[in-house]
């Protein structure tokens, strides 16, 4: 029986830890674990046999790290295939008395993709591409994308598994304590993603233990019916005398994969600090036990990197902002002409303030390279909002572009009855997993009567089951027309819109203002239109949110069709709005002053246009130390503030991070002076495991136009190395700046080294995460608050 079937119907166990295993069995630290696949076999294998008679009805070939880019590291690269084969072999050698079957693990790259970092989509396919390729060309039984916590990353090495081979595959991700991956993705969001790329199995592995994941397994087996593999770490690793511990038990690991088991989970093993007792005693719980079946039913369901967004047959409409369009938009036209993203992450913004739950985007500009702005639109809108994206195009490219580079599972607007529509079109929903709004037109235009509408919806779900494409993946608008052309047109497509629903099942959507076309006093027009729509059982509608009338005829219309029940959502909203609905107002940037643009730019990461915006404000003749204090400083902190609580996400960090770094570095030449007489010698840093630098070099520059000569070693650097530096340069002053409560500790170990060593040279100490006390506490002979304090202090102990 194949795996495919096989985790449907059985318990079954996943092995352990390899990598401590073969540290065990000698692996020198920093070597590369892959490469004894060739010349340690005998131990790959050993680690492999201890499992098996542990029970494990599935290893894991020895293959995390065997991707070019790591293998890399150690002069591999050029053995990905070789490597992988090698490690296949061994493991399938080692089950085949036992009926186990063999899993081929590929780990994450290391690497960012774009926007947070600079890989590109096709970069990172590639690379997944020829690791899956050698798993599938040995054998395995399945590949195990193991410990991703970049859904964007996932979504790569899903598309490339599913091109290297009829293989089954289990995405498993690692979340965190705070029950999200690193990036900020929810495990409800990870399954709807996955789900749709051929997975047969979701999972998660590592991070922590088993009682940290207890509530994301029970998320994830609730929103999703798929197989759930658990591997948790045993316990939270904790540092013991420079070493990490994890000291969870068999027994309480056993108990808690029963737990799992209860749950709807049915692959349990273990992670790192997991050992072959571990897996015996998990073995030896859950044997006998039956997978539980789960068979929810969802509607249509698109999601963010951060946000999943249902829209079901009886649950509350929903609406796609329809602004990031620049038909008939002039501003628009010319930002995308331009390459800029000023006014898309405006309107983005301004449209989820407004109540947009899906934002449509469309870059339909004659003359311009669409696939290009298609990408910077999608990069500069999605670590800026959570709400998924509509890629509106009618180009295929430029569809196919978007849907490689999107972190999240989207909807294409639009797929339709007409042939090379459906051929093209649904192909791409299939391949990138995205759900789909279906046209109900076709060769003869859009048919006058609702049955021959129902009968354009069916083909277009016919077609799409056929490809593979669920039913509830597909969103039908059954298109409105002009009513001051065609009035008998209106209440074709209101019915159309009833049947089908009741005759096919599927949600429904529909641009709701082309209706009002020609008319005076369209708003008027819209939304009673709209609210008749939603009255015939319209699911969502593509509208501008920032329309007051549109929302508020949304969320009366939700309550009075009993789509929100007792009237939850609209009490709610009308209780925050105070019982008055402020009208939504467009945020304008010509209002707002050159420090308050500064400021947003910070919050919303904004590193392609915070330059100009610097530019500018420097031409009102503001000072870039103004900048600093007023805007950039206090942007970036109150990032610092929304991530730790729980508003922002790593990418949101990693963009303001960035926006930050160039600000600086526009500023720099503005806030060197001229050259002062020299008053002392500061060797500065950032301590070791802290790569956090803006207000280091903040420091650094203030120092220097203050007449020290700095020596500024970068970030993350070890005490050996500032202790060298101060002895060769006879530095007066080290100044250490430290962000993270985990990283200060190395100042405390500086300055015992510069005591020890009997250096003549004072620490100076600063950086958030550094206090007064904690630098008096530590021996330090000078803290200082910020940049302006630091050079003051710097004076005072070399005078
Ligand atoms: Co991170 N980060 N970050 N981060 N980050 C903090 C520090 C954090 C407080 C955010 C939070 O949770 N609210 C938190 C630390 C929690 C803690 O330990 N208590 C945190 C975390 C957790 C992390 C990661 C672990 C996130 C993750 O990966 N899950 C990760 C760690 C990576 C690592 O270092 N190993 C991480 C990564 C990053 C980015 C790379 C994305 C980015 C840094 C980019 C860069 O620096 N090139 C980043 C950022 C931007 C921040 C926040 C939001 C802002 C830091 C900053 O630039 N402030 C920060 C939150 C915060 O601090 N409010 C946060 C502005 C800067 C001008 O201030 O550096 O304090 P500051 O410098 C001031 C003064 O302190 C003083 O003068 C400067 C100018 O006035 N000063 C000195 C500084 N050094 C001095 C030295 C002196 C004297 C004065 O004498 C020598």
């Amino acid at each position: 029986m194949s795996f495919r079937e096989r985790v449907k119907k059985e318990i079954l166990v996943i092995d352990g830890a390899m990598g401590t295993l073969l540290q065990q069995r000698g692996l020198p630290p920093g070597w590369c674990p892959e490469e004894w696949n060739l010349s340690r076999p005998e131990s790959v294998q050993e680690v492999h046999k201890l499992y098996l008679e542990a029970g494990a009805d599935i290893i894991t070939t020895n293959t995390f790290g065997a991707i070019q880019l790591k293998l890399a590291d150690y002069g591999l690269g050029h053995r990905v295939r070789e490597i992988n084969l090698a490690a296949a072999n061994l493991a399938k050698e080692a089950a085949r008395p036992y009926g186990a079957m063999v899993a081929g693990s590929v780990g994450p790259l290391g690497k960012f993709l774009q926007p947070l970092g600079t890989m590109t989509f096709d970069e990172a396919y590639g690379q997944f591409f020829e690791q899956c390729r050698a798993l599938v060309e040995a054998g395995v039984d399945f590949i195990l994308f193991e410990t991703f916590g970049d859904i964007g990353e996932m979504r790569a090495a899903l598309i490339a598994a599913a091109d290297a081979g009829d293989v089954p595959v289990v995405a498993s991700f690692t979340f965190d304590e705070t029950g999200r991956t690193f990036t900020g993705t929810d495990p409800e969001t990870a399954a709807v993603v996955v789900e749709r790329l051929g997975v047969s199995a979701i999972g998660v592995n590592c991070s922590v233990g088993p009682r940290e994941l207890v509530q994301v397994v029970q998320k994830l087996t609730q929103s999703t019916n798929l197989p759930v593999l658990v591997s948790p770490n045993a316990g939270m690793p904790e540092m013991v005398e420079g070493r990490t511990v994890f000291r969870e038990t068999p027994a309480a690991m056993a108990d808690y994969a029963v737990r799992f088991v209860e749950y709807g989970a049915s692959v349990l093993g273990g992670c790192c600090g997991t050992t072959p007792e571990h897996i015996k005693a998990i073995h030896q719980s859950v044997k006998g036990l039956q997978p539980r079946v789960r068979s929810r039913q969802f509607g249509l369901r698109v999601a963010s990197r951060v946000k999943t967004v249902s829209i079901a047959p009886r649950g509350i409409p929903v609406a796609i902002g329809e602004r990031l369009n620049p038909t008939g938009k002039k501003a628009l036209q010319a930002e995308i002409k331009e390459g800029k993203t000023e006014i898309t992450r405006r309107d983005a913004l301004a449209q989820v303030e407004a109540g947009a739950a899906i934002l449509d985007i469309n870059v339909g500009v004659g003359g311009v390279d669409q696939v290009a702005a298609m990408e910077r639109a999608i990069h500069a809108v999605q670590v800026l909002v959570d709400a998924p994206l509509c890629i509106d195009s009618t180009d295929p490219r430029v569809i196919e572009q978007a849907l490689k580079i999107y972190h999240g599972k989207a909807i294409i607007n639009s797929v339709n009855g007409e042939e090379k529509s459906l051929q093209t079109i649904l192909p791409l929903a299939k391949r990138y997993g995205a759900a789909l709004i279906g046209l109900t037109l076709d060769e003869r235009g859009i048919p006058p009567t609702a049955e021959e509408r129902l009968a354009v919806a069916r083909k277009l779900t016919e077609r799409a089951e056929a490809m593979g494409i669920p039913r509830q993946d597909l969103m039908i608008d059954c298109l409105v027309l002009t009513v001051s052309a065609q009035p008998e047109g209106v209440p074709e497509t209101l019915r159309a819109i009833t049947l089908v629903k009741k005759e096919l099942g599927l949600t429904t959507s529909l641009g709701v203002s082309n209706v009002s076309f020609g008319l005076p006093n369209r708003g008027l027009i819209n939304a009673a239109f709209f609210a008749m729509a939603l009255a015939a059982g319209l699911d969502a509608a593509i509208l501008n949110p920032q329309e007051p009338r549109m929302m508020e005829t949304l969320r009366a219309s939700a309550v009075l069709t009993g789509r929100d029940i007792r009237a939850e959502q609209y009490i709610a909203r009308e209780q925050q709005a105070g019982g008055v609905q402020a009208p939504a107002k467009p945020v304008e940037q010509a209002a707002a002053t050159p420090l308050e643009i500064l400021y947003q730019a910070v919050l919303s990461g904004d590193k392609d246009n915070i330059v100009s915006y610097i530019e500018t404000a420097l031409a009102e003749g503001l000072s870039p130390m103004e900048l600093l204090d007023k805007a950039l400083i206090p942007g970036i902190e109150e990032v610092g503030r929304r991530y730790g609580a729980g508003l922002y996400f790593l990418p949101q960090l990693m963009m303001a991070g960035e926006t930050m770094t160039r600000s600086f570095e526009r500023l720099r030449p503005e806030l060197a002076r001229g050259p002062a007489k020299k008053v002392g010698t500061v060797v500065l840093a950032t301590v070791k495991g802290d790569i956090h630098d803006i207000g280091k070099n903040i420091v650094s520059v203030m120092l220097a136009n203050h007449g020290f000569e700095v020596i500024d070693l970068g970030k993350n650097v070890d005490n050996e190395e500032i202790i060298k530096a101060a002895m060769e340069h006879r530095a007066q002053i080290i100044g250490l700046s430290a962000l993270m409560t985990t990283t200060m500790v190395h100042m405390a170990d500086l300055i015992n080294r510069v005591k020890e060593q009997g250096l003549n040279c004072k620490v100076m100490v600063g950086g958030a995460a550094v206090t007064a006390q904690y630098a008096r506490e530590i021996g330090a002979d000078g803290y200082a608050v910020d940049a302006v304090e630091a050079v003051s202090v710097a004076k005072s102990l070399v005078s």
